[in-house]
């Protein structure tokens, strides 16, 4: 009978996509090739790359080694880079913490350890089936088992597949790293002085640039694994999109709402008198367009509309917009979209609200980031866009932000991830420029905007 592993098919797959889709084959399983050092080097050493991973009841600890798997009584001497990282989690919501550090390796008959500025930080003992894990590995990879712990199972993968480049798998560690650092810099976000408890990001931009996407790729990133909320996809001259909608973000999948909410509407048209009306957006803009209303490209809404919202305060206007375009149509705008959106764009700046583009579409997101994950427009392939883009609306470089929206992959990419989180801290940052400097009369919340602007 095949040797089986002890992963889910999620946790299996969670793992293989992390690591850039690569393949897994197990060659040793304790409870089935034996519990000495001897017959799990036997089946091991000198293959490359390998993952071990030790089991516990509620946690898996794994570690991938991009060299060569050690020789029995093996001491390196010096450093080599492991990656460490944890796989936790139901179904298809597994977290995958990570951390990428330079260890000394050790082997004794009795067991494997890792050292770090000459102390052990975890090691394998296959006979007693224990494992060491110091305190600080044990923090940051977020697990409850500092010390000496027994576990249930052991396995080594040869690892097949990781991308020509070795250094990738480091990549996405620290990109992994990063993406949880803007994670928990966005859940701790508060709207600036406490005026409203959700920002109001709208969403703007031609049919099919990815304005409904980027919600998805947004409650994706923070749900932990792909969602499709919003239905997406256009033939090109009508929009799937017909209603506006407003929606809330959970963080996580039970959790409380996240600070900022994204409103999605119809796409605007190269023709006139097609796709999103241009008169709606004074409206929206002011908070009067109620979620799911039923957009009429040949009619914009009025006062008269039966669930048109005649006083809205502060937490119903918009408080950024997001043109959305798509980074490989920019060159082609049609006049009438460019002189639709210099139109909205004019409105957008009449009443002082904070904006920014995002280009979507973006193939080379792995070029667009910089090495250290902040985001770079002045990449080669994306500059002649950006400055488009500039000349086109007026905006500021370091506010047309590239993105690319997780589509129809099953996983998420961390560096994906880093472009949206990004984008939408960028939009957090000058919407909290926005309500700094709105005048004092707009800030109490008992005075409807519309009143003080009409
Ligand atoms: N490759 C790629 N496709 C995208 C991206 N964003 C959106 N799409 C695709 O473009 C099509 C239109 O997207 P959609 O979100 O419906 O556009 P909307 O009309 O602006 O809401 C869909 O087929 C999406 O899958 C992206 O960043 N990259
Ligand atoms: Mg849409």
């Amino acid at each position: 009978m095949p040797v089986t592993t002890k992963l889910t098919w999620d946790e299996e797959r969670c793992l293989k996509n992390q690591l850039g889709n690569v393949s897994l084959s197990l060659l040793y399983k304790s409870s089935v090739h034996g519990y000495s050092m001897s017959d799990m080097f036997q089946r091991c050493t000198r293959e490359e790359p390998t993952i071990t991973m030790i089991y516990f009841s509620n946690s898996i600890v794994g570690v991938l080694m991009l060299g060569c798997y050690p020789e029995p009584h093996e001491q390196t001497g010096k450093p080599h880079s492991f990656i460490w990282f944890t796989l936790r989690g139901q179904e298809n919501i597994i977290e995958m913490p990570t951390l990428l550090l330079n260890t000394v390796l050790k082997i004794t008959p009795e067991e494997m350890s890792f050292f770090s500025h000459d102390e052990v930080i975890f090691s394998v003992n296959l006979k007693k089936r224990s494992i060491f894990l110091s305190c600080e590995l044990n923090s940051k990879l977020r697990l409850r088992c500092y010390g000496r712990n027994s576990y249930s199972e052991c396995e080594v993968f040869r690892v097949e597949g990781i991308k020509d480049n070795r250094d990738y798998p480091m990549r996405i560690t620290e990109a992994t790293q990063y993406r949880n650092k803007l994670l928990s810099d966005l859940r701790a976000y508060k709207p600036y002085a406490d005026l409203v408890s959700e920002i109001r990001i709208l969403l703007l931009g031609p049919i099919g640039s990815g304005k409904s996407s980027f919600f998805n790729s947004v409650k994706s990133v923070f749900r932990g694994h792909p969602t499709q909320q919003a239905i997406v996809g256009s033939d090109g001259t009508t929009s799937i999109t017909e209603q506006y909608r407003i929606y809330s973000i959970k963080d996580g999948e039970h959790r409380q709402y996240l600070p900022f909410m994204l409103c999605d509407t119809m796409g605007l048209h190269d023709s006139e008198g097609g796709g999103l009306c241009v008169d709606d957006i004074p409206h929206i803009l002011k908070g009067c367009v109620p979620d799911r209303y039923q957009f009429d490209p040949c009619k914009p809404i009025t006062s008269k509309h039966p669930t048109y919202i005649k006083s809205p305060s502060l937490k119903d206007r918009i408080h950024c917009v997001a043109y959305v375009l798509d980074i490989n149509s920019i060159d082609n705008l049609s006049s009438t979209m460019v002189a639709k959106l210099k139109q909205i764009h004019k409105e957008v700046l009449n009443c002082g609200i904070a904006h920014v583009v995002l280009l979507t579409k973006v193939n080379n997101y792995d070029e667009v980031l910089e090495v250290n994950f902040l985001n770079v427009n002045k990449s080669t392939t994306s500059q002649k866009q950006v400055m488009n883009v500039n000349k086109i609306l007026g905006i500021p470089i370091f506010n047309i932000l590239i993105i690319g929206n997780h589509t129809s992959k099953w996983e998420s990419d961390p560096e994906e991830d880093i472009l949206v989180l990004s984008a939408l801290r960028q939009m957090l940052r000058v919407t909290d420029d926005f309500l700094e400097d709105l005048p004092e009369e707009d800030t109490s919340n008992s005075t409807p905007f519309c009143s003080a602007h009409q």
